[in-house]
């Protein structure tokens, strides 16, 4: 990575377009901790690309001077993974909210986790369809009233941090939108990562969820213990199954071959680099222990 010519601050990264998110939406700040992670890693906005589907939140590239797309509902990792497979080299972030990711998006989530695509996607939680008015989304609590829910959710909700560590991500994370420092520094961390790195922020949606989901998460808000072992999944997924707190920080972390290692090395041997190996040595490669 080059180094730019002049020093870049988190106002450099701001375009012209004025976010219209309602006053008081949590996506301000998820916007903020972005511009001042891009920052603190000097990440050469030509070198950059933010993708995102459709939604409030998906709107954050346009705030954002990088390259960038505003794409189709659901599809932000796909875009992502075709552009990290054919520039390997660029910095790929995917954003999006929580049904794009987990209703529509589904399925290349999981996807996205069990192959670890070199990419960081933040997803902004706010645990409802904000962009369509409020309707009952995969991440809204049982028995919650939404627009579509009047007597209550009488869905089992999807916890995104739990899915993530379970189908195969290599890094992931759980943020607040409204401790800007501790998200600022998850996000430098998932940037840096080599592998899936996920970063599941909660931000809320002050007109469809209300003013009071903002002072829940602040009263539920800890941090990450400073012993915890983030290699140790048994110990990252116990934090998938707290209810009156929430820990924000890196919860999950392993170093594993990434997708483009893998293509990498599937190119080597198609290029008749070294001998052939048998369907055994390159599980090895991949999985030391098998
Ligand atoms: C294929 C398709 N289906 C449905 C929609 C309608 N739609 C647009 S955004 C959205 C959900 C937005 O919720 P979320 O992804 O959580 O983002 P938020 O607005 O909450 O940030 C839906 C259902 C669409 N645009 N395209
Ligand atoms: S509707 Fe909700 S998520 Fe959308 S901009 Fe407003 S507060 Fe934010
Ligand atoms: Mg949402």
């Amino acid at each position: 990575m080059s180094t730019p010519a002049v020093q870049l601050k988190p106002g450099d990264y701001k375009t012209d377009v004025k976010p219209v998110w309602c006053p008081g939406c949590g996506d301000f700040g998820v916007l903020n901790a972005l511009y001042r992670a891009l920052a603190r890693m000097q990440l050469e906005p030509w070198n950059t690309v933010i993708l995102s589907g459709i939604g409030c939140s998906s709107r954050l590239p346009g705030y954002v001077k990088t390259y960038g797309f505003n794409s189709v509902h659901g599809r932000a990792l796909t875009l992502a993974m075709g552009v990290k497979v054919a520039r390997p080299e660029t910095h790929v972030i995917a954003v999006g909210g929580d049904g794009d990711g987990m209703a529509i998006g589904g399925n290349h989530f999981i996807h996205a986790c069990r192959r670890n695509l070199d990419v960081t996607y933040i997803l902004m939680d706010n645990e409802i369809y904000g962009l369509t008015k409020g309707q009952t989304a995969p991440t809204t609590p049982t028995g919650d009233r939404t627009k579509s829910s009047f007597y209550g959710n009488p869905e089992p909700s999807v916890d995104p941090v739990e899915l993530a560590i379970s189908t195969g991500a290599s890094l992931v994370a759980r943020g607040y939108s409204g401790d800007m420092k501790t998200l600022t520094s998850i996000m430098v961390e998932a940037i840096n990562h080599r592998g899936f790195a996920f970063v599941n922020v909660m931000s809320p949606c002050v007109t469809f969820r209300g003013d009071h989901q903002f002072k829940e998460l602040k009263a539920k808000l800890r941090h990450l213990p400073e012993d915890h072992d983030p290699t140790d999944r048994t110990a990252a997924l116990a934090y998938t199954r707290e209810t009156d707190v929430m820990t924000t920080g890196i919860l999950y972390r392993v170093d594993e071959p990434s997708l483009v290692d893998r293509l990498n090395h599937v190119n080597a041997v198609a290029q008749g680099e070294g001998p052939q190996p048998t369907t055994r040595d390159i599980l090895k490669t991949f999985y030391p222990s098998f």
